[in-house]
C-alpha cells in the first residue's frame, strides 16, 4: 500500500504519482477508503469528457456531516472542533468541541426538518462568519438537503439571482453582521432580495448582534426559537456518492454567474485527501484558514477539510486590518496556530502596513504557511516566508478553482519540491497539461501555454445547475477530451508550474472572481450610462483592479458624482467587492467593424503600455484612440 493518509517523502509522492496514472482506479479506491462509508461503492468511476459525465463511488453511500463529527466523537469528543475568533478583539473567543458541535448540527438539522426542508431541497445560506454558519451548512448536508451559501459581500440583486436559479425554499441569514468597524443589516438584504424570489417560503433568523429586526409573519422565524421545538438526535442521511452536495455560484466569462454542482462522495473523498497532504495535517494542529464560507476555499479548507481530518478549525469573524494591521498576527499568537492558509491580496496589504505589526508578535507556533486565489508575487511571498515564516515554515501555493473542488497543484508542506512564485506539481492522482492554440499537448519542460487536465478526479464539477450544456461549452467543448481551466500556466525546467493568470475574459481582485461583462451589465444599469468596457489591470494590493471605460448620454460635469453613481449602481447589482477601481468616460469605444469591442487596445490603456496598442487602422473610428488615451486615469 503506497498511500496511507499521507504521503511523506518525495519518493512516496513520485511512487503515488505513478501509481495514480496506471491505475486510478486503484488508487482512488485506497483514498477514499479513509472515510467512513454506510455503504461501499461498486464502481469507482465511470467517465466520458465528450459528451460530458462522470461518476465517482457509484453505490457508494456516506454522509459528509458524519464523516466531520459522529466519526470523531470516540476519540475526540473533547477535542475543539472550532474556534471562534469575533470581530471586535475585546469580545470573547468562543471554543466549541466536536460533541458540542455535534449536537449544534443535530439540533439545527431538525430545525430545518421542522421548516419542511427534504432531502434535495435547496437552501440559501446568508451569514456572518460565525459559528452558525457552520453549523447551518453541516446540518443542511446532514439532511441531504444542498447548500448554496451566497458570501455576505454580494448584494440583493446577486442574492435574488442566486436564489432563482437554483429555487431555493429556505433562507438562513442573521439579523447582521460585524465587519471590522462597519455593521451591516444582513436580514434587511434578505428582506429585498426576497421581494423577487417566489419560491422562498420561510427564512430563519440567527440573532448575532440583537437588533431584533422585522419579522414577516409566516415565512420568517428565529433561529433560538426554533431550537426549543426540537430534540439533538439526528440521523445522517444515507446519500448517494453522486448525490448533490452544494451549489457554489462562480463567474466565467458570460454575464451570469453559474452554479457549479459538487456531489458527496468525490468531494468529500479529495477534499479530505488534499487537506491532509499539502498542509500535512497532524492530530493537534490549529488551523487557520483565512478565507469566508461563502467562497470555496472556506466550503472545502475552514469547514470540511480541518473537520474531516479531525483538527482545531480557527473561524474568523472579522478583517485583517482591524483594529489595526497587526490582527491576524495577534490572532496567530492568542490561539498558536501551526497552519496559516490565506490569500496574496491579504498579506499584500499586510505587507504595507509594515513589518512592526508582525514583530509585536510571538509566532513561533507556525509550522505551515499557505497562498490561495491568485498568483502570489516573489516579493509578497519572501516577505510571507522570512517574515511570518521566520524561514522556517514551507510555503505552499496552492492552485485550484471553484470547479475543481481542491487543491489540484501545490507542494506538499516541506515534502515536495518548492519554489516562490510556483504553485508547484499535481498532487498525486491529478494530471495536468498544457495544451496550444489549436489544442495540442505541449510536451516537456520549460514550455507555456493553457492549463488543462486529461483525466478525472473526484472532486471535479459535475455540472452547473440548471443548465448542462452551459457545463459541457464552458469546460469541456474549447478542448475536445480535456477540461479547460481558464488560466495560462508555464511548466519550468523541472517540471513546477506556475500559474500565469487567467486567458479568458475573467478578472481576479482580491482572489475574488468577476466576469468582465458581468461588471458591464451591472454599470449599464445606470440610467446615464449608454455602454461600458471593463478590464483588469496590475494593482499592488488586489492583484488586479477593474478599470471602466464608461460611454453617457452626455460627458458628465461632475465626473466626481457620477462616479460615485455608478459605484453606487455596481454596489446594488452585485456587491460592494466588485466596485471598479478607475471609471473613465469617453465618447466611444475601440471597436471593430463588425462592433466588436477591442479589449486588447483597452487593456494596453489601463496597464499604461501606450508605446505597444498594436495595429489600430482595422478600427471603425480610429481617432477614438488618441482620446482614450490623452484622457488615461
Ligand atoms: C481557490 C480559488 C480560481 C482562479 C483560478 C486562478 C486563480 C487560484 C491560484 C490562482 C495562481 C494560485 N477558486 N488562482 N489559486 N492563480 N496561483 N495559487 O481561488 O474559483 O475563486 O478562483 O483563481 O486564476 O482559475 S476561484
Amino acid at each position: 500500500m503506497l498511500y496511507k493518509n499521507r504521503i511523506r517523502s518525495q519518493a512516496e509522492y513520485e511512487a503515488a504519482r505513478l501509481a495514480s496514472i496506471e491505475n486510478p482506479e486503484a488508487f482512488w479506491a485506497e483514498v477514499a477508503s479513509n472515510l467512513h462509508w454506510q455503504k461501499p461503492w461498486d464502481k469507482v468511476l465511470d467517465w466520458s469528457f465528450d459528451p460530458y459525465e462522470v461518476k465517482w463511488f457509484s453505490g457508494g453511500k456516506l454522509n459528509i456531516s458524519e464523516n466531520c463529527l459522529d466519526r470523531h466523537l470516540a476519540d475526540r469528543g473533547d477535542k475543539t472542533a472550532i474556534i471562534f475568533e469575533p470581530n471586535d478583539p475585546k469580545d470573547l473567543a468562543r471554543r466549541i468541541t466536536y460533541r458540542e458541535l455535534y449536537f449544534e448540527v443535530c439540533k439545527f438539522a431538525n430545525v430545518l426538518k421542522r421548516n419542511g426542508v427534504r432531502k434535495g431541497d435547496r437552501v440559501c445560506l446568508y451569514m456572518p462568519m460565525i459559528p452558525a454558519l457552520a453549523v447551518a451548512t453541516l446540518a443542511c448536508a446532514r439532511i441531504g438537503a444542498i447548500h448554496s451559501v451566497v458570501f455576505a459581500g454580494f448584494s440583493a440583486n446577486s442574492m435574488a439571482d442566486r436564489i432563482n436559479d437554483a429555487a431555493c425554499s429556505v433562507v438562513i441569514t442573521a439579523d447582521g453582521m460585524s465587519r471590522g468597524p462597519k455593521q451591516i443589516p444582513l436580514k434587511r438584504v434578505v428582506d429585498e432580495a426576497l421581494d423577487n424570489c417566489s419560491t422562498v417560503n420561510r427564512v430563519i433568523v440567527y440573532n448575532h448582534l440583537n437588533w431584533m429586526p422585522e419579522m414577516v409573519s409566516g415565512r420568517d422565524v428565529w433561529w433560538h426559537e426554533e431550537l426549543q421545538h426540537v430534540d439533538s438526535e439526528c440521523p445522517a442521511e444515507p446519500m448517494d456518492a453522486e448525490d448533490m452536495l452544494f451549489i457554489l455560484y462562480t463567474s466565467g466569462s458570460t454575464g451570469k454567474p453559474k452554479g457549479v454542482v459538487h456531489t458527496c462522495g468525490g468531494y468529500a473523498t479529495y477534499v479530505d485527501y488534499s487537506f491532509r497532504n499539502v498542509f500535512q495535517i497532524e492530530e493537534n494542529d490549529i488551523y487557520w484558514c483565512t478565507a469566508d464560507i461563502g467562497w470555496i476555499t472556506g466550503h472545502s479548507y475552514l469547514l470540511y477539510g480541518p473537520l474531516m481530518s479531525g483538527i482545531s478549525s480557527v473561524m474568523f469573524e472579522g478583517i485583517p486590518t482591524y483594529p489595526d494591521p497587526g490582527r491576524f498576527w495577534s490572532v496567530i499568537d492568542k490561539h498558536g496556530v501551526t497552519v496559516f492558509y490565506t490569500a496574496p491580496t491579504a498579506i499584500r496589504s499586510l505587507m504595507a502596513a509594515g513589518i512592526d505589526h508582525v514583530l509585536a508578535f510571538n509566532l513561533h507556533s507556525l509550522r505551515v504557511l499557505g497562498s490561495v486565489g491568485e498568483p502570489i508575487n516573489e516579493e509578497a511571498w519572501h516577505w510571507y516566508y522570512l517574515h511570518v515564516g521566520k524561514e522556517r515554515c514551507p510555503v505552499v501555493d496552492t492552485w485550484w478553482q471553484t470547479e475543481t473542488g481542491g487543491i489540484m497543484i501545490s507542494a506538499m508542506a516541506g515534502v515536495t519540491a518548492s519554489k516562490p512564485a510556483h504553485a508547484g506539481q499535481p498532487l498525486p492522482g491529478i494530471q495536468p497539461v498544457l495544451l496550444n492554440q489549436e489544442g495540442q499537448e505541449i510536451e516537456g519542460n520549460d514550455q507555456e501555454g493553457y492549463l488543462a487536465v486529461k483525466f478525472p478526479w473526484p472532486s471535479m464539477i459535475r455540472t452547473t445547475y440548471g443548465d448542462h450544456e452551459r457545463c459541457y461549452q464552458t469546460y469541456f467543448s474549447a478542448y475536445k477530451n480535456y477540461y479547460f481551466t481558464g488560466d495560462g500556466a508555464r511548466r519550468d525546467e523541472n517540471g513546477l508550474y506556475r500559474i500565469i493568470g487567467r486567458v479568458d475574459d475573467v478578472i481576479n481582485v482580491s482572489g475574488h472572481r468577476f466576469g468582465t461583462a458581468e461588471i458591464e451589465n451591472a454599470i449599464n444599469q445606470n440610467k446615464h450610462v449608454i455602454e461600458s468596457a471593463v478590464v483588469g489591470y496590475p494593482h499592488d494590493i488586489k492583484g488586479q483592479g477593474i478599470y471602466a471605460f464608461v460611454i453617457c448620454d452626455k460627458m458628465p460635469d461632475n465626473a466626481t458624482q457620477l462616479r460615485e453613481d455608478i459605484y453606487e449602481t455596481v454596489s446594488s447589482e452585485i456587491g460592494r467587492i466588485a466596485k471598479p477601481d478607475k471609471i473613465q468616460f469617453v465618447t466611444g469605444l475601440p471597436k471593430t467593424r463588425s462592433g466588436k469591442i477591442m479589449r486588447r487596445i483597452l487593456r494596453k490603456v489601463a496597464e499604461n503600455e501606450l508605446g505597444s496598442l498594436g495595429d489600430t487602422s482595422t478600427l471603425l473610428d480610429p481617432l477614438i484612440v488618441d482620446e482614450i488615451v490623452a484622457g488615461k486615469l
